[in-house]
């Protein structure tokens, strides 16, 4: 399938993968299901006829939710959330897969997560993510998913092209918001588009990906190359925001940019400060990124779209002794911090 976005804005060169890997680095593989709705002629754009499995803890899914609810996708795109933590060895199907299990009591709350749901898009009722690609004969695992429910097929797993096609087929899939009232995520405009571009690509490599780079390497120096890589591109967004003086990275509206980094500046400062080791400093510390997370954070749809919940479940579940640490607390807890711009 012909890709559409620059590579090295949507996957990691896999070049010596396996020998980087043996040596501590983490490497992101590669996602399988490329289609794209609209375009290839087995998924036509149509309301009511797509799903979502996601897991609100991953930031790949959070693009997608993020691009689900600003485009006004969530009453004709239906979505699945999975628990934040994946099964352990005790499974009888072995450890490390996304599981539909409403019940899964959490050990940060003690109760189950009310997003959390069954599998309701197959028709089988499927316990794991797994199980939804071996019915393709795939052996992935991986979250997001674009799944259709008329052919029972998957679309695509790979995040940053399932937003471009929300975005380029919101009004045919069903949009409840007008073309002129919706967010335009990649606008006409050539010299936009570039800019976004670039930044998708400076943004993967050094933020999203870059992230967990840092805190799942087992190696110093491969960690230390991800952390000064992604402060000094946290500096960069901050002098391009502060010269600028604009409300968005590109400009005046909200575009793929701003939604590819806000996953991972939402979970900066109340979990990959201490999970992925990115202890330098918080998103607090920078008055602009600050006041962009604020704005983003207040835009319709965006509070709603994913739980810090689920993220400190999630990171902190899985890791160390998995006891899910509490802060911060100042100056106030998070979420509630980004509805005050002012304490930058
Ligand atoms: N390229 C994919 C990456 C997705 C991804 O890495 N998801 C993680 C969760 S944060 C996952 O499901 N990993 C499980 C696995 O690959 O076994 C995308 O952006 O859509």
């Amino acid at each position: 399938m012909a890709k559409t976005i620059s590579d090295a804005s949507v996957e990691e060169a896999q070049a010596n993968a396996s020998e980087r890997r043996a040596k501590g680095e983490f490497v992101r593989g590669v996602s399988g299901f490329r289609s794209v709705l609209g375009q290839d002629a087995d998924f036509p754009a149509e309301p009511g006829r797509y799903h979502l499995f996601v897991a609100l803890n991953c930031p790949w899914c959070h693009r997608v939710t993020l691009a689900r609810n600003v485009l006004g996708l969530q009453g004709s795109i239906t979505m699945d959330v999975a628990f934040p933590n994946r099964t352990d060895e005790g499974d009888p199907e072995g450890p490390n897969n996304w599981e539909f299990a409403p019940d899964r009591h959490a050990s940060l709350t003690g109760a189950p997560f009310a997003e959390c749901t069954s599998e309701t898009a197959t028709g089988e009722n499927f316990r794991l993510v797994r199980q939804i690609y071996r019915a393709e004969g795939s052996e992935e695992r991986s979250v997001p998913i674009l799944y259709d429910k008329k052919t029972k097929r998957i679309v695509s797993n790979e995040s940053a092209e399932i937003i471009r096609m929300l975005n380029r087929q919101a009004g045919p899939l069903g949009s409840s918001t007008t073309d002129t009232d919706r967010p335009d995520l990649y606008p006409m405009d050539q010299a936009i588009r570039d800019d976004i571009d670039d930044l998708n690509d400076l943004i993967y490599r050094t933020i999203n990906n870059g992230a967990y780079k840092a805190g799942f390497s087992s190696d110093q120096a491969v960690y230390a190359n991800a952390f000064q890589a992604y402060f000094e591109t946290l500096a960069a967004l901050e002098t391009r925001l502060a010269e600028n003086d604009r409300p968005f990275l590109t400009g005046d509206k909200f575009t793929e940019a701003d939604l590819r980094l806000f996953p991972t500046l939402y979970r900066h400062d109340p979990v990959y400060y201490v999970r992925m080791k990115l202890n330098g400093a918080r998103i607090l510390d920078y008055p602009h990124l600050w006041r962009w997370l604020c704005r983003v954070y207040a835009l319709p749809g965006v509070a709603a779209s994913n739980s810090l919940d689920h993220c400190r479940q999630g990171y902190f579940g899985r890791s160390w002794n998995k006891v899910v640490p509490l802060g911060p607390m100042r100056p106030l807890p998070y979420p509630e911090a980004y509805r005050h711009p002012e304490l930058a």
